[in-house]
């Protein structure tokens, strides 16, 4: 899947608009999707993770893990769909236009600054979980991908992904409004795998299948009893990937493949 000489950050930068090479974030830009990419691609080893959801190709595991007596389980989920391409699934995440459709936690999302095409930084209001406060997020987000024409197998560093991370904006002080401030690191990956049977002719969307990859660490950024936090994330998860997916899905079906 990768050596420990793959140089992500070289990759990355090859991928990246030179606005974006430009700008003041890029050095920790880089750093972080090389990091999520780099973890997100490694094998789930032993012991650590525990299997909390299973449906069909969906998988997620969790690592139990309190920060301050704070609930900060990391996730990592797999999952396999057929008919969609990495960077149809990475575009319809990393673009705002999008957003509302399928993102059901959202109250308010804000384009602070489109930074580049492939990097915007973002404020967002979420729904309130009675009995906590009310959060929000300020968070770049960096659409990347590793090209590869020749072999889009399994093991070739081929992706496309999206990579959010918090990071302080002055325009949006944390705490400063009713919301407490929550902490994110997000990827979601996707490798497209084209079946050998379309070799030779035309490829249908019945001949490709997008191997997913979804990490997430969320702090919640203040009190909220663990149980609550749990329990949510329990179920916002699995609601998320099959809500994205099956829109990925509707979307693209009439439309040509992007690989
Ligand atoms: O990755 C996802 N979405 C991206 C684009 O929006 C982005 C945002 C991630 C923020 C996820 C945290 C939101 C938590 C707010 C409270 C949840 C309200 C639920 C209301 C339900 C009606 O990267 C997809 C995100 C999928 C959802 C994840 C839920 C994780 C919950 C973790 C606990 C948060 C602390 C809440 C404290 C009360």
């Amino acid at each position: 899947v990768q050596t420990p000489q793959t140089n992500w950050g070289e990759l990355i930068r090859a991928a990246a608009t030179n606005a974006s090479l430009k700008h003041t974030y890029w050095p920790e830009i880089e750093r972080v999707v090389a990091e999520q990419i780099r973890s997100a691609r490694m094998g789930l080893g032993k012991g650590a993770w525990q299997l909390f959801v299973e449906d069909g190709e969906m998988k997620m595991y969790r690592r139990e893990v309190e920060e301050d007596g704070l609930v900060v389980d990391p996730l990592k989920a797999t999952h396999q769909v057929k008919g969609i391409t990495g960077r149809e699934l990475c575009h319809y995440f990393f673009y705002p236009e999008y957003r509302y459709d399928w993102e059901g936690t959202l109250e308010t999302m804000n384009v602070v600054d489109k930074i580049a095409e492939d990097t915007i930084l973002f404020h967002q209001i979420h729904k309130r979980i009675w009995p906590a406060a009310q959060r929000d997020a300020t968070f770049w987000s960096h659409l990347t991908h590793v090209p590869d024409e020749e072999n889009k197998s399994e093991d070739s560093p081929h992706m496309w992904a999206t990579v959010n991370s918090s990071v302080e904006l002055p325009s949006h002080p944390p705490n400063g409004g009713k919301q407490v401030r929550i902490y994110l690191t997000i990827i979601l990956m996707g490798q497209t795998i084209i079946s050998p049977a379309a070799k030779g002719r035309e490829i249908k969307r019945d001949d490709i299948t997008c191997k997913i990859t979804y990490c997430a660490v969320v702090n919640p950024g203040g009190w909220a009893p663990s149980s609550v936090l749990r329990a949510v994330y329990k179920r916002e998860y699995p609601k998320f990937l099959k809500r994205f997916t099956a829109y990925v899905l509707e979307k693209t079906k009439n439309l040509p493949i992007k690989l």
